[in-house]
């Protein structure tokens, strides 16, 4: 069975909305997957490490019948060829692919934790996932909405409107 999955895109080196076009181009010709909607594409404060550059943040919704273990799969290798070397945590990296929900699922297991854990307190992530699914409820009935009302637009800019962005 298809699920509709919502992956998080980030990238802050080597020409960040470059990165990011590129990936959902890689994400949309892949037989496996299919990009059904598109956020609008973000520039950010960082959050972590400061002194690191700005980053560019947006949000894809795909349908997929790979299982969740397949798709993070499958995200890895396109980070790995967009010339992601994993180094300092919370540091900067060329292109980072979250999945953020998958269907109504929960899953704990080593490799992956969904909903992701952290995005309720990421504004980079709520916001351009509430341009993709305005009418979303998480899959504890938490309603997208207000968790946008409670965080707010802070350090985020819009920079394009519609994919393609650039
Ligand atoms: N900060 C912003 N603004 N956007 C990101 O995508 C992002 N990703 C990260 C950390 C380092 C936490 N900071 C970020 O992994």
């Amino acid at each position: 069975m298809a699920e509709t999955v919502y992956v998080a895109l980030g990238s802050n080196l080597e020409q960040p909305e470059l990165q990011l076009q590129r990936a959902v181009d890689t994400i949309d010709s892949s037989p496996q997957m299919t990009v059904c909607g598109c956020s609008r594409l973000y520039r950010s404060d960082p959050v972590g490490p400061p002194g690191q550059p700005d980053y560019c943040n947006a949000v894809v919704a795909i349908t997929t019948t790979l299982t969740p273990l397949q798709l993070l799969d499958a995200l890895q290798s396109i980070e790995n060829s967009h010339g992601r070397v994993r180094s300092v945590r919370w540091g900067p990296r060329t292109l980072d692919l979250d999945i953020i929900l998958f269907g109504n699922q929960r899953i704990e297991s080593q490799r992956l934790t969904i909903p992701h854990y952290q995005m309720q307190v990421r504004n980079f992530v709520l916001c351009p996932l509430l341009d993709v699914a305005p009418d979303l409820e998480l899959p504890d009935g938490t309603a997208l909405q207000a968790m946008v009302d409670k965080l707010g637009y802070r350090g985020l800019r819009v920079i394009a409107e519609n994919y393609p962005w650039i």
